[in-house]
């Protein structure tokens, strides 16, 4: 490339998701510069994927930042954590005032905050991204969750929304908020992942073990229910795995080792959910179902020992029940959901984050794994009513939860009085009872802790002021503020 043929934008790493970015940008009339700290991939990049693209490579750092045009946009898609300190340390000394790092990797929230506060310092605009969609979405439309410097999102907008997924003839793309916002808001969505993923299983699990389908049954359960309310990326390539055949005609999916796996974003988002007091059980139970399947060796050998109910066969109607499955996963989704978008409020709340929530459900509903018809009800919900306090007071959702009721509870009593493990569906019901109760146990909980710490309690008719009761006659009136028994 001649000198004064400037590059839009830099990549920098060229594992697949980031050269699958940088040919999306290509395709979409960019010139991307692209850099790998193994440079020998730049060259493999250039001489295979990205021939005849408007791609150029930079064998070091001063290389890329001398081949961009003014502000410097430079996305780093590299490991979470210590690597994307590294290049930004790297970068700084080479950027000028007003130039971008956007980091597009699975980082953090808190780290993108901290690299918020540490660029702004240095004059620089530092923008945090979530991204989603796999391999395939980076390089045909992926979700982008960008957050950070706002001053950014106008010299990146243009470039983020015309590679994005695109629903509803919209981008899959905008400006979630400040600081670490957007990394925020991919955080819940990958916990929200987990919770759909499980709900799939114990739809699957439930009519594997009650009705006794076969994969490819389920597989063509699963095939109509992607015609419902449910049509969704997950429940599409759960229909194709269930009737994906192994080379001896078999069904690949009962050959799998059932102990899952996670790489700990689910995990971050129930941690959120605790330190910020959002009851996200359904994400919470997710995180755990994964736990416990991967104690296999212990769960093979208590399956001699603990015996449960004598059968686990469901006697009723099958295709009725079949129904009714249909409609708990339905429920069960919009609580969790509901949760998500309570945890994505309080978080905003916190950090004085303006959130657009019908915004963040537009984002979520193409290029991402948990993509759905049903997050098209999320944003039309939050675009009736900005401020809605919680999507189950939405009328669609409060109308849908009724619809699905009977059968959400007559699954999870049967799954119960079976022996199947629901615990999604389960919590999902149980946060629906309680949320709804104007009257919870707590009160007990209160005269607990004041009868064995002093910690005091408020009456119901003198809320505000705390009292403590002498329950026992013995020991004394005084009351404890800081004992934490
Ligand atoms: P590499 O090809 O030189 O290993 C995904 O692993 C991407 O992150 C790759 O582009 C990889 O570069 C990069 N990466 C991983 N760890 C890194 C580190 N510590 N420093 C720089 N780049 C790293």
């Amino acid at each position: 490339m001649s000198t004064e043929v400037k590059a839009d934008i830099a990549l920098i790493g060229l594992a697949v998701m980031g050269q699958n970015l940088i040919l999306n940008m290509a395709d979409h009339g960019y010139t991307v510069c692209a850099y790998n700290r193994t440079t020998s991939k730049v060259d493999d990049f250039l001489g295979n994927e990205a021939k005849g693209k408007s791609v150029v490579g930079a064998h070091s750092l001063a290389e890329m930042v001398a081949k961009l045009k003014k502000p410097r946009r430079i996305i780093l898609l590299v490991k979470a954590g210590s690597a994307v300190d590294g290049f930004i340390e790297q970068l700084v000394p080479l950027l000028e005032k007003g130039d971008i790092i956007i980091d597009g990797g699975n980082s953090e929230y808190t780290d993108t905050q901290r690299r918020c506060k540490e660029m702004r310092e240095k004059g620089l605009l530092f923008v945090g991204s979530g991204v989603s969609g796999g391999e395939e979405g980076a390089r045909y439309g992926p979700s982008l969750m960008p957050g950070g410097h706002a001053e950014a999102w106008l010299h990146i907008k243009d470039i983020f929304q015309n590679i994005a997924a695109k629903a509803e003839g919209e981008p899959c793309c905008d400006w979630v908020g400040d600081d670490g916002a957007g990394h925020f808001v991919k955080m819940v969505h990958n916990g929200i992942e987990y919770g759909d993923m499980q709900l799939i299983c114990e739809a699957y699990h439930v009519m594997k073990e009650a009705l006794g389908l076969s994969p490819q049954e389920m597989g063509d359960i699963f095939e109509q229910w992607n015609k419902s309310e449910l049509d969704s990326f997950l429940i599409e390539i759960t229909k194709d795995i269930l009737q994906f055949k192994d080379s001896d005609g078999k069904a690949l999916v009962e050959k799998i080792l059932d102990s899952a796996g996670q790489k700990g974003t689910g995990k971050w988002t129930a941690i959120s959910a605790l330190d910020y007091g959002v009851p996200v059980t359904l994400i919470g139970e997710s995180v755990f179902a994964r736990c416990l399947s991967s104690l296999k060796d212990e769960r093979v050998q208590a399956s001699k020992l603990l015996s449960g109910p004598p059968t686990s066969k469901y006697e009723g109607d099958k295709k009725a029940f079949i129904e009714d499955i249909r409609m708990a996963l339905y429920a069960s989704k919009i609580i969790s959901y509901a949760q998500g978008f309570m945890l994505l409020r309080e978080a905003a709340s916190k950090f004085n984050w303006k959130l657009n929530y019908g915004g963040i459900a537009l984002m979520w509903r193409g290029g991402c794994i948990i993509r759905s018809v049903f997050l098209g009800n999320i944003k039309a919900a939050f675009e009736k009513n900005a401020s809605l306090n919680n999507l189950l007071l939405d009328d669609f959702f409060r109308a849908e939860i009724g619809k699905c009721q009977g059968s959400w509870r007559k699954v999870v009593a049967n799954a119960v009085l079976l022996g199947i493990p629901t615990p999604c569906f389960s919590t999902a019901l149980a946060f629906f009872d309680g949320y709804r109760s104007a009257v919870l146990p707590a009160n007990l909980i209160q005269a607990q802790r004041d009868y064995f710490g002093a910690h005091t309690y408020e009456l119901l008719e003198k809320p505000g002021t705390f009292v403590h009761t002498n329950w026992t006659g013995r020991g004394g009136n005084v009351s404890s503020s800081s004992y934490n028994a």
